[in-house]
């Protein structure tokens, strides 16, 4: 390891304190200060020891050009100002050199800057590793991958205008010389309920907007389509279209850019495009009631040029569509019988249509996206993963979506509070050092009510949906109810204990997560959660004469017999978390905790109370009692010598003994206490930042005299 002469830069020309570990006092209102301190001076990054506490700024600050890349490159993680590059360096080389497969695992919530970063690290591993046609090809599609996605899977919402509506986990695979040479992306749960409707001042998912702005006409007259937002209901019922910050037409050739770099095909393109029309033009289709001879309820289509459109887009006859969507096919007594939609129900059918369509799209883009940067050769590969999920969200009203968000995030802060603790245990157990016990709130409490076996809220939900008879969103409220009534983090209107609660409605349930309490509405949880869309529809898309839209209802294929019952979201969800955490505890992870300056996406402005917030539920004030539990800082033997070195006659100008001897010696000139320093087996460990300080400013003084002196001397010539 090189040994700079500025190695400590945490101490040295820096605005606050870089390593939050070394505050003195170590309070949270000094930590919020020295954040604040350093934010106002667009030092948007701090560190807690090795994790790196990024400051979301809202503006585009020089922080990430290639000279910037390349003064990181190959330095040690303390050597200059926090950074991101620092970690990602750190990782990168601990990957390469010591073949330790890593994770970066960013968290925060919504709008905290989480994709940034992602990009910034990926940005840094294509700069630092190797070059080379292949290689250059690898890194190009692994890049382009983010705009395509982005498109796809992220939207406008009332916390981040680009907010991730899916969660994303990216291997990155690497030789044995380190260069990339492919990658793997998982994709968890979409949240496809946005495809039919969202929130008043919310979008739908860019691509939408993207398409109809960047779409040169020929296209558009091809997909059938207008260029105005404005005619299609699932886009101009929020109130929201244009988005200041946003480029739509400028982006959507990114995206078709990104999708040719990839690997897609020119017909795999125009397919893409067809389905998303067709979301659109089914999201037109309405439906009038009519009443039938036999007194019950039907309806009919009264668009039927939307349908024709849709027919054409994916190769079917109008008839058959229109049929599936007005009808479904019902077995009574062994025989198979046609019954009408009521109006609702044809509504429901479409929408439910729509958002499968799309999710399944979305699954396909990734798969196909996969197919291209795999590992072409099979050979061994290091693994860097890099984990941007959706962050923490509480709304106004919150749905089965935030609740599986937000489950996802009580997962990861559990892993992070057990590997920064075991991390540290497992540091002193390494060099030798009694370990002092730390209290912290563990959050496996809450994930236990979440997703236990049988007892979980996703297992309550699942044994409603697999009831028989009337279950409703009620019936599970009531379930929840009893068997959750005495749990300290469930809160219901109709428990005793919550009945005086006028904040919590009546069909909603309220949990009291790590990042405050959320209250969740039922409406919607069993339909959500079950997740089935009748038969009559994936068997109209699979008879279609669309080389894509077969491929994504596999299932409407009439010879496949088995109908055997898709698992529920809900417990896929749970079954690919568990999956993911499984994955990231068998690499050495890396941490970025994200954190959102003020709720105005405003440039320069840091809130105290939001940052506040955030610093308490990201357990960040833990994060530094357990780095500070018994020892605040600890440096390899040699680089403390070299920079102390001066401080003691037997040392100064040079030592060529053994380098805990020599540290013996500054320690005893200096009159530090034999309780402030242990001794390990690499690295010496100093109890309170003040004796670092100490030090640092006798080490100052003992340069200024030096240089005074040398000035003295040369003058005397
Ligand atoms: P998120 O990923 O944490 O939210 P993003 O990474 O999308 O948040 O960041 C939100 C917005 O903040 C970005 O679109 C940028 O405008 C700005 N931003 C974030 N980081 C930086 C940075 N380092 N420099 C400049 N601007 C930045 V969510 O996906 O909603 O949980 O679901
Ligand atoms: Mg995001």
């Amino acid at each position: 390891m090189a040994l700079h002469q500025g190695a400590l830069a945490i101490l040295e020309n820096n605005v606050g304190v870089s390593d939050a570990v070394l505050l003195d006092p170590m309070t949270e209102e000094a930590f919020l200060e020295n954040l604040q301190t350093r934010f106002k001076h667009n030092q948007i990054y701090t560190y807690i020891g090795t994790v790196v506490v990024s400051v979301n700024p809202y503006q585009n600050l020089p922080l990430y050009t290639p000279d910037v890349i390349d003064e990181y490159r190959s330095r040690n993680i303390y050597e200059l100002p926090p950074h991101i590059y620092a970690i990602s360096d750190e990782a990168y080389r601990s990957m390469r050199d010591r073949n330790l497969d890593q994770c970066v695992i960013i968290s925060g919530e919504s709008g905290a800057g989480k994709t940034e970063a992602s990009k910034v690290i990926m940005q840094y591993v294509a700069q630092v590793s190797g070059k080379g046609r292949e290689i250059d090809r690898v890194k190009e599609q692994l890049l382009q991958s983010n705009p395509v996605l982005e498109a796809f899977g992220n939207a406008k919402t009332l916390r981040n205008d680009n907010s991730s509506r899916f969660g994303k986990y990216m291997d990155i695979e690497f030789d044995f010389k380190g260069d990339p040479i492919g990658g793997v992306i998982t994709n968890y749960l979409l949240e496809k309920s946005r495809v039919a409707s969202q929130t008043p001042g919310e979008r739908n998912f860019h691509i939408f907007y993207q398409l109809l702005a960047g779409a040169d006409s020929t296209l558009l007259e091809s997909l059938k389509l207008s260029s105005k937002p404005d005619d299609y209901g699932f886009l101009n019922k929020s109130g929201c279209i244009k988005v200041d910050t946003i480029d739509d037409a400028a982006n959507f050739n990114a995206v078709k850019v990104g999708m040719e770099v990839i690997g897609f095909y020119r017909d795999e393109i125009s397919q893409v495009f067809q389905l998303i029309a067709s979301v659109l033009k089914l999201g037109n289709v309405k439906f009038v009631h009519r009443s039938n001879p036999d007194g019950t309820d039907g309806c009919d289509i009264n668009s039927g040029q939307e349908v024709s459109d849709v027919a054409q887009l994916l190769g079917c006859p109008a008839k058959d569509l229109t049929s599936a969507l007005t009808q479904r096919t019902v077995e009574v007594k062994r025989e198979k019988v046609k019954t009408d939609f009521s109006e609702e129900g044809a509504t429901y059918a479409r929408d439910a249509l729509c958002k499968a369509i799309y999710s399944r799209l979305f699954s396909w883009l990734v798969e196909r996206i996969n197919d291209s940067i795999k590992v072409k050769h099979e050979q061994k590969t290091k693994v860097m993963g890099v984990l941007d999920i959706y962050g923490f969200e509480v709304f106004k009203t919150n749905n089965f979506e935030q609740f599986i968000i937000n489950y996802c995030n009580e997962k990861l802060q559990q892993i992070f509070i057990e590997l920064t603790l075991k991390e540290e245990q497992e540091e002193y157990i390494r060099e030798s050092i009694e370990w002092i016990h730390v209290d912290y709130f563990n959050n496996a409490v809450i994930c236990d009510l979440i997703e236990k076996n049988n007892v979980g809220i996703l297992a309550l939900l699942d044994e409603q949906c697999l009831l028989p008879g009337n279950v409703t969103d009620k019936t599970f409220l009531e379930k929840l109810n009893q068997k959750c009534k005495d749990h300290p983090h469930y809160e219901s209107r109709a428990l005793r204990k919550n009945q005086s609660d006028r904040t919590l409605p009546h069909d909603a349930f309220r949990l009291k997560h790590y990042a405050g309490s959320v209250t969740y509405k039922v409406d919607g949880f069993i339909d959500k959660n079950n997740d089935l869309l009748y038969r009559d529809l994936s068997q109209a898309m699979y008879a279609c004469n669309h080389k894509l839209i077969r491929k994504l209802f596999p299932e409407g294929n009439p010879s496949q017999k088995s109908l055997k019952r898709p698992p529920t979201a809900g417990s896929q969800f749970k079954v690919s978390v568990q999956a993911l955490m499984k994955n990231l505890l068998s690499k050495n992870p890396n941490y970025i905790r994200c954190v959102k300056p003020n709720d105005d996406k405003s440039a320069g402005v840091l809130d105290l109370d939001i940052v506040k917030h955030q610093v308490r539920y990201l357990g960040l004030m833990e994060n530094i009692r357990v780095k500070r539990a018994g020892y605040a800082f600890r440096q390899v033997y040699a680089q403390f010598l070299y920079r102390y070195k001066m401080l003691a006659d037997e040392t100064w100008p040079s030592w060529s003994g053994d380098a805990v001897e020599g540290i013996k010696y500054i320690i005893a000139n200096q009159g530090i206490p034999d309780d402030e320093i242990a001794f390990g087996k690499s690295k010496i460990f100093i109890r309170n930042p003040k004796t670092l300080f100490d030090l640092e400013g006798q080490r100052r003084e003992r340069m200024h005299f030096l240089a005074t002196l040398i000035q003295k001397v040369w003058r005397g010539r």
